[in-house]
């Protein structure tokens, strides 16, 4: 096979980075940092534990919005700074969200965020309460003032994630359609904007079922990264046991120009709870995918995961090395590979 690459990403030679342990005794493409976690239990007083968050670069080092359980057992976002993507500084206040007008518009509550930089501006995207679980957006260009963009979506919805860059000339988001609690179901939606705020021309993409591993339900991760295959994503699937849901990190490739027609989906999981911190915590076997960093030149991913809603752990692999585990294990399910209009 030839070899893949990341496209539009640049260079990131500061990108977090150890190379894959020769004893590792799996075959997926992915291993974890091992210093692993990276953020967890009790980083200042008000917060009890950090987990599902996402890191961009920004300046010499790296930010990230966090999500921070408060110690009142309420979700938030607040901002975390770092040097190196690995070691951190959390603040202590709230990300300070703002309507149009610039008066304080806080949200009830805000979880598993991600961070999306597009064009020059960076989204967060959150779930939140609208009358129901369902997806805040706010946006920022300086990390001092976030602008909230006015519910995009009506509820129930979470787990929205943005592509980085337009798709002939729109804006692309995926979401997951959900109910009010833990919700037993749930398939991977993409929807279009012309001005990230309208959004319409829904598509479906993938759906759960097939493998157990994500037989319940699926929600889509990070970004999704422009590779030289089509967009590489990584998302969460569930799998539901005697003792509850499992939360394990797959990988599928997207056409590049029509991303709601899969071309390959892997049917092994490419990370699940076996670590200590991932099996063990305030809710145990809980790996979630958030974010990823990307060099262009070496083709070099990071990926930061919530693991079992307690700490956020670091893993890596290589561009060219999960696109092929995705290719060579690849079965698609019913409806993944058409671009689905549905009306
Ligand atoms: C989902 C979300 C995530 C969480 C996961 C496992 O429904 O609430 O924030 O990590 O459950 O508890």
């Amino acid at each position: 096979m030839s070899e893949v690459k990341i496209l539009n990403a640049g260079s990131l030679p500061n990108i977090p980075w150890q190379d894959r342990p020769a004893d590792l005794k799996t075959e997926t493409p992915v291993w974890r940092y091992s210093e692993n976690p990276v953020l967890g239990r009790n980083p200042t007083p008000e917060i009890a534990r950090i987990f599902n968050s996402a890191v961009v670069p920004w300046e010499d080092g790296y930010i990230a919005v966090l999500r921070g359980e408060q110690v009142n057992g309420v979700p938030y976002v607040y901002l975390g700074h770092s040097k190196d993507g690995i070691h951190w500084d959390v603040e202590r206040e709230k990300v300070p969200f703002t309507d149009e007008d610039g008066n304080p518009m806080m949200p009830h509550y805000a979880y598993d965020p991600r961070l999306v930089k597009v064009e020059d501006t960076y989204y967060i995207i959150w779930c939140g309460d609208f009358h129901g679980a369902s997806i805040g957006m706010a946006k920022t260009k300086d990390f001092k003032t976030f602008t909230r963009l006015e519910n995009p979506f009506i509820p129930f919805n979470r787990n929205a994630v943005l592509f980085p860059r337009k798709i002939n000339g729109t804006f692309r988001l995926f979401s997951r359609p959900s109910d009010s609690g833990h919700t037993p179901f749930g398939d991977i939606f993409l929807s279009e904007s012309p001005d990230m705020v309208f959004w319409g021309k829904h598509r479906h993409v993938m759906g759960s079922g097939g493998e157990w591993w994500q037989g319940v339900k699926i929600g889509a991760g990070a970004a999704p990264i422009e590779t030289t295959e089509g967009w590489l994503l990584f998302y969460h699937g569930v799998s539901s046991t005697c003792n509850g849901f499992v939360y394990s990190m797959g990988g599928a490739i997207l056409d590049i120009n029509e991303p709601s027609k899969v071309l390959y989906r892997c049917a092994n999981y490419l990370l699940t709870p076996e670590e200590p911190y991932e099996v063990s915590g305030f809710v145990p076997n809980v790996v979630f995918p958030c974010a990823t960093l990307q060099d262009g030149d070496t083709g070099r991913i990071a990926i930061y995961y919530g693991a079992a809603d307690t700490h956020v752990g670091l893993a890596f692999t290589t561009v060219d090395s999960v696109v092929n585990y995705i290719k060579s294990h690849s079965v698609l399910h019913y409806g993944d590979d058409e671009a689905k209009h549905n009306y």
